[in-house]
Parts: structure tokens; sequence; C-alpha cells
């Protein structure tokens, strides 16, 4: 359906101007005593778009504190209370997408089409796990033992949940860790990425607007070492969800089992090294639309993004140069601008590490194609979506975030190779197949490790209460976000047992 990009552009205008502020939420008050940062649009360096205050050391500790001692009363709050004022927050989600995509497009570069899909999925994540709180948590389980004793099996929160989140879906991966954490029970400290604090600020907003106690919920922009640390190494957190990269993650590990105390659960999505394999039986055309999706939606910054493609021998020289000439179609540019197919990267850093990988690929490999730039390129952080053939995926190296394309022959006789190569990284997060043989799309999905795997269609995207999502291997620890199962690991369960 094409949307009706005047009406959406009428709804974003009053907030193109905006400067918005933010800074930590330490039981319902803005505090403003650390370091002031200024944030600026990634598509237009002089653009300044808010002001931010960082967490220093003792707000990170007042805010621990306050949510340990509010965890008592939130844990006994009704679930049904809990889940309205979650289902809330997606009504006011809704009521207030002017000024949220107009944030998602400003401080994180989306364009129109990702601002949309980004609201659109932080709602559903409000509503799903209003509707699963309510399913799973509010009964308490009663069953009786060998003797006929009767006992009760709750679920209940952990205690306080630490949800440290990613700036590439800013409102849809932060709301969707922090709902899920408030409605199995738990008080929240939500350490937002620190390219996207502003959007995280008007979420928290939000949120308490919508009903949930000052207690409940503390928000601490900062950075990994002053926010992110002391709350993995503090014994009072209970559990910890996590988005970011595998490196990360594996220091919240450690950091989790080195405390003084029993472990605590981390939930994690991490990076992937993402393949699609596509055979000689496959349509080009559809190929084509779904490499181009998969590979440069989002200027390549999904966990899911497409990285490795296998073209099989015998189909290579009809695909490769229409993937060649689809890329040269796309439109590089203003996000804000409907026809923008590829927006900039998210910061100066991210760009130069991307960039240093192009330059790189540009000695070891052959460039198939390269999307022009705008002529004012230089004033944001864009690049360039680029594709080149390789020989191997053991070329590849670490994930490289952004909208980078690698293309690799094989020949039929390969494919279990193939599949090894892909396990051999160690990755397990999305996996695209083009295929029309049934026997070689099932002998793929059975034998490749990856937590989501999409036959004949683009590799993006999950429905939210209908597609969980999440990785295998490096790129995660499960259950799903998105899925039934999803709020259970918030909780621990308490049995009961009278005479
Ligand atoms: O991630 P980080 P960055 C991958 C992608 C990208 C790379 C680096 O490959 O190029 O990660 O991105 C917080 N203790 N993905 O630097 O550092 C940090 O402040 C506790 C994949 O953004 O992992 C932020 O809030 N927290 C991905 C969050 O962790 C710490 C999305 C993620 O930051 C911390 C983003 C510490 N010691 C990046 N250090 C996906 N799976 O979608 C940092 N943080």
């Amino acid at each position: 359906i094409e949307a009706d990009w005047e009406a959406f552009a009428a709804i974003i205008k009053p907030f193109m101007g905006t400067q918005w502020q933010a800074g930590p939420i330490v039981n319902g008050q803005l505090c403003q005593t650390g370091e002031q940062h200024s944030v600026t649009a990634p598509y237009q360096h002089s653009e300044t778009v808010g002001q931010v205050y960082w967490a220093d050391a003792d707000t990170v500790q007042t805010a621990i504190a306050a949510a340990a001692d509010f965890y008592p009363t939130w844990r006994a709050t009704p679930v049904a209370e809990r889940a309205a004022a979650i289902a809330k927050l997606g009504d006011l989600l809704e009521a207030n997408y002017g000024e949220l995509m107009a944030l998602c497009h400003r401080e994180a570069g989306k364009t129109l089409q990702d601002s949309i899909d980004e609201i659109r999925e932080a709602v559903d994540f409000c509503r799903y796990y209003a509707v699963q709180a309510q399913e799973h948590l509010t009964t308490p389980h009663t069953s009786q033992d060998f003797n006929g004793t009767s006992f009760v099996t709750e679920r209940q929160g952990r205690g306080v949940f630490a949800c440290i989140s990613p700036w590439n879906f800013p409102l849809a991966i932060f709301l969707g860790q922090v709902t899920a954490a408030l409605a199995a029970g738990n008080t929240v400290i939500a350490k937002p990425a620190e390219q996207t604090s502003l959007i995280a600020y008007r979420a928290i907003e939000l949120l308490l607007e919508a009903g949930v106690p000052a207690g409940a919920i503390q928000l601490l922009p900062g950075d990994g070492a002053t926010v992110g640390a002391p709350l993995t190494s503090d014994v009072r957190i209970a559990g910890v969800a996590f988005t970011g990269s595998t490196e990360t993650a594996r220091l919240i590990n450690r950091s989790l089992a080195n405390r003084n105390t029993a472990p605590a659960p981390l939930i994690a999505e991490t990076g992937g090294q993402n393949a699609m394999i596509i055979d000689s039986t496959s349509l080009p055309e559809q190929v084509v639309r779904d490499v181009v999706r998969s590979a440069f939606a989002s200027a390549g910054q999904r966990c899911s993004a497409l990285r490795v493609l296998f073209v099989q021998e015998d189909i290579a020289e009809r695909v490769i140069p229409m993937i060649r000439g689809a890329m040269l179609e796309q439109v590089v540019g203003d996000p804000s601008l409907h026809q923008t197919d590829v927006g900039p990267v998210i910061d100066r850093e991210a760009q130069a590490g991307l960039l240093a990988h192009i330059e790189r690929m540009q000695q070891e490999a052959t460039l198939i194609a390269q999307t022009p730039l705008p002529h004012n390129a230089e004033q944001g952080t864009f690049v360039a979506p680029t594709a080149f053939e390789i020989n191997s995926i053991d070329q590849l190296g670490r994930e490289q975030f952004g909208p980078i394309l690698h293309v690799v022959r094989y020949k039929a006789s390969e494919l279990d190779q193939i599949i090894d190569r892909i396990n051999a990284t160690g990755y397990g997060l999305t996996l695209g197949i083009h295929s029309r043989n049934e026997t070689t799309s099932v002998h793929i999905t059975q034998r490749v490790r990856a937590g989501n795997m999409y036959v004949n269609r683009d590799q993006v995207g999950a429905v939210v209460g209908v597609q969980p999502f999440g990785g295998q291997g490096l790129s995660g620890t499960g259950p799903k976000a998105g899925g039934p199962h999803y709020l259970k690991r918030f909780t621990k369960t308490v049995r009961v047992t009278q005479a």
C-alpha cells in the first residue's frame, strides 16, 4: 500500500525545527547533573536536534536504589493494571506519531518508511505484551502432588531488570525490552544507546503519562562505561535484556557472572553474518528485488540484513548484472523525502568503519556496483550502497553493519560446503533461500544454523506476535522477541504448598 506521503509530511512538519531536551529520569524527575551532549542529525551535521545530559556515576546509583525500592510495590500491582498502562502507551505512541517520526528521522536518520515501521512495531510490542501478560501471568497455576497436597505455582517478576538497547531500532527494540520487563512485573532501568537518547527520553515520558508509576521505570542515557558497566556488575540487578554487538554481550555476560551473587539471566540479541542462497531454479526478478531490499533497506543497519549472497554459477551471469542495475536505480539521500531509498548511517564512527571495509574490499575483491551519492553527501554520514564479488565468506571478518553486500558464486556440487562455511561463522541470525526446488530449500533449512529463515522472499522483518524473532550461536540467546515465550524469561517461578 502506497502511504499518503503528503499527510505524513504534514504531521511531521511542526517538529522539523524542534530542539528536544533529555537526560536521566529518576523517580519521574529529569536529572541535569551529568555532562551535556549536543545531538546532530546524521544526514546534516550542521543541524542540531537537541541536548542530552548523560547520567553520572551518582545518578546511576540513585536510579538502581529507586528501582530496587519500588520493586515490591510493582510486583504486588495486579497484572491487569500493569498491562493496562502498557497498552495505553501503545495508544499514546499512535497519538504522537508526527513527533516520533520526526525524532526517528532527525536523531536516527531514518527514512519516512522506516520511521513508520519503527513506530508501528513499538505499538505492536506494547499491545502484544499487555495481552500476553494477562494470558500467562495472571492466574496462579494450582496442581496436586502424589499425596493429594495442592500447591500453587506463580510467575513473578525477577526484580530490577536492566534493558540495554541499540540505536538501530531506537523505539521498537528499546520499548520492546522495557514493556516486556515491566509487564512481567520487574522494575526497569533503561539504558538507551548513546546515539538515540532523545527518542528514548520521549518514549519514557509517554510511558509515565500512560500510568506506569515513576518508581517502576528509570532512564539512564549515557555511555557503556559509565552507565552500562556499573549496571551489569551491580548485585541488585536481577536480569539484563540486551541488543547490540556480540562483543558487548560477552562483556555483560562476564560481568554478571563475576558478581558475588547467583548468576542473573541475560537475554541477548546480537549481530549476524547473514547469508542468502539462490539456486538456478529461482526467479531472477524476484531475487533481485529481495536481495536489494534485504541488503540495503535501513542502510543495511538491521541485524537481519543480508551480508553474503551465494549465487549458483548457472544463474550468476543473469542475476549479477540485474543486481547492478537495481543498485544504480536506488536513491540515496535526504531521508525526509519519500523517494529516498537509503538514508545515512548512524554516525561518523560507523561511517569510517564501513568506508575502511570498502577500501579493503577494493583491493581484495571485484566491485559489482556502487549506488551514486547525492551531491551534498559530505554534509552527513552517507555510505554508498556497494556490492563486491568475493571468493569466500571467510574473507569477511567482523560484521559490517551497513549497506555493503558480498556476492559469492558456487557450483551445485558445493552446496553442502557453503552450508558448512555459513555455520562456521558462528553466527545464526537470518538466512534467505531462493529456490523453486522444495527439496533444496528443505535441505538448507534443516542444515543451516539460523534463528529466522526466509524462503523466496526478502529476509527483513518479523511481525510481532506472529513471527518471533531471535538468533542462535553468536547471534543471541533465546527466547525470541515478539513470541509467546519471551515474557516468561523475565519472570521467576514461585511455588506455595499448603497443608
Ligand atoms: O554496539 P554496542 P554499537 C553491532 C553492529 C555494530 C556494532 C557496534 O555490528 O557495528 O554492534 O555497535 C551499550 N556494558 N550491532 O557500538 O557497543 C551501549 O552503550 C553494558 C548489532 O552501537 O554493543 C549501547 O546502549 N552496556 C545490533 C548498547 O550496549 C554497554 C544493533 C549497544 O552498544 C557496554 C547495534 C558495557 N560494557 C549494533 N558497552 C543488532 N543486533 O541489531 C556498550 N554498552
